[in-house]
């Protein structure tokens, strides 16, 4: 990919004004306003923005503003009222996290020509957009969630976006499998255990390119049904989304699924950019995060309630208590809802389609509710057994929060 066509390079200044761990803690904070302004299409049509609702970034003015939480102009959360029982998250209501600014909208002014280079295969080369979109498709449904998504629960505060339940939604995704595109290139080269992928955000000259590209490493097993995806619900993916090409590894945490790919690379050995060598692991409460420690990789079960919310209770009587359900490599198999904070159990029932094991399933309890109040949670159970836990395991990140107590809704019934 030329240079020119390359996004804007990163204010150095606001580089510089922190360490790239801190930008990479805290969601860029100050940094991310120049990512709005860099991404200002010149035909951005902004929806208007609800009453009160800020201005959303120009990458993504397309949103619909009421419908997300704005932590920051890289972050931006769905609201939990907002998911209904539709399956697939609309778009326009979609979280965003961007690590890095958002590369020039220029990008997509010839989707095709998108190159991607691949490595570690016995004939390693780069492919554009056009030809990998020759080689094979497929479309799968996945859930993608911010490792992080959870993190607001955290009493310990970790630093980074404190998201409730809204950095995450069920996305529909369209691309060739990545194990075609090996098969094309003669194969991965023997000892080769990692799936590299390096997202293509132009970086400043002067820093080293290491401490902020956005490039993690998933076990090379992980390829199985990893697509390189063109679209998103039906659409070219959009610069928010990761348009042009976007890495798509089912049943991973999200920042594992590469935007804007550049670069997919087998290898022998992880990635060392900060991002995966100290980046998203699971360090204990008190520890300094290091490579020795588990990566965030897979996504692990999780379910929460989204009606009723103490925003909207609703009235005393009959309620369809509602919520959605995922367990990253495997599937649901049984939602539990308790109405008395997790004392009782009743099976909630699945509801509407089964798009797959990397989507979530939606879930409904009939229940009939007391005037008062009413601590209302969920538990999920996959396909292989594993239970949502009530307690958190707590790290310094405040990653993989999966904790049915933290999730817990309270209601207040006229
Ligand atoms: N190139 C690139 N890919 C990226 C990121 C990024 O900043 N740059 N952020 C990651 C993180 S942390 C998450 S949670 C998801 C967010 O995807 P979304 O913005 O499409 O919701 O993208 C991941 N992939
Ligand atoms: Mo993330």
């Amino acid at each position: 990919m030329p240079q020119s066509t390359q996004a804007p390079v990163l204010a150095r200044r606001q580089i510089l004004a922190g360490s790239a761990t801190a930008l990479a803690a805290v969601g860029l904070g100050s940094f991310s306003q120049a990512a709005g302004a860099q991404a200002a299409a010149p035909a951005a049509s902004a929806a208007p923005a609800a009453a009160g609702a800020k201005p959303l970034p120009a990458y993504a003015a397309w949103k619909d503003a009421s419908a997300l939480i704005q932590h920051s102009s890289s972050t931006l959360e769905t609201k939990r009222s907002v998911f209904g029982m539709g399956l697939i998250t609309p778009s326009e209501q979609l979280y965003v996290r961007n690590n890095l600014p958002a590369p020039n909208a220029s990008i997509l002014d010839d989707r095709e020509a998108w190159q991607l280079e691949v490595e570690g295969v016995k004939s390693a080369r780069s492919l554009s957009l056009r030809e990998l979109k020759t080689l094979g498709v497929e479309t799968l449904t996945m859930v993608l969630q911010c490792s992080g998504n959870g993190r607001g629960f955290f009493p310990s505060k970790p630093s980074g976006t404190p998201w409730t339940v809204g950095a995450a939604g069920c996305v529909v995704w369209t691309g060739v499998p990545v194990r075609q595109v090996v098969d094309l290139l003669g194969g991965v080269l023997p000892g080769h255990g990692f799936m590299t992928g390096t997202g293509g955000e132009a970086l400043p000259a002067g820093l080293d390119p290491k401490s902020i590209v956005v490039e993690r490493s998933v076990p090379a097993q992980a390829m199985g049904e990893a697509l390189l995806a063109w679209e998103m619900n039906g659409q070219p993916i959009s610069l928010a989304h990761g348009g042009p090409l976007r890495l798509i590894v089912p049943g991973y945490q999200g920042v594992n699924q590469i935007k804007y790919i550049k670069r997919l690379a087998f290898t022998a050995q992880e990635s060392d950019a900060k991002i995966m060598a100290h980046g998203y692991r699971i360090s204990p409460p008190g520890s300094k995060a290091d490579p020795s420690q588990p990566s965030v990789l897979e996504m692990v079960v999780k379910s929460w309630i989204n009606s009723p919310l103490a925003e909207r209770p609703g009235v005393a009587g009959p309620v369809q208590i509602q919520g959605v359900a995922f367990g990253g490599l495997h599937g649901i198999k049984r939602v539990e809802v308790s109405i008395d904070g997790g004392k009782t159990w009743r099976d909630a029932r699945l509801v509407g389609p089964d798009l797959g094991k990397y989507a979530w399933r939606q879930f409904a309890l009939a229940a009939k509710l007391a005037p008062g109040s009413h601590t209302l949670v969920s538990r999920a159970t996959d396909t292989a057994g594993n239970v949502q836990p009530e307690q958190r395991m707590e790290n310094v990140g405040g990653y993989n929060n999966n904790s049915w107590a933290d999730h817990a809704v309270s209601v207040t019934l006229a």
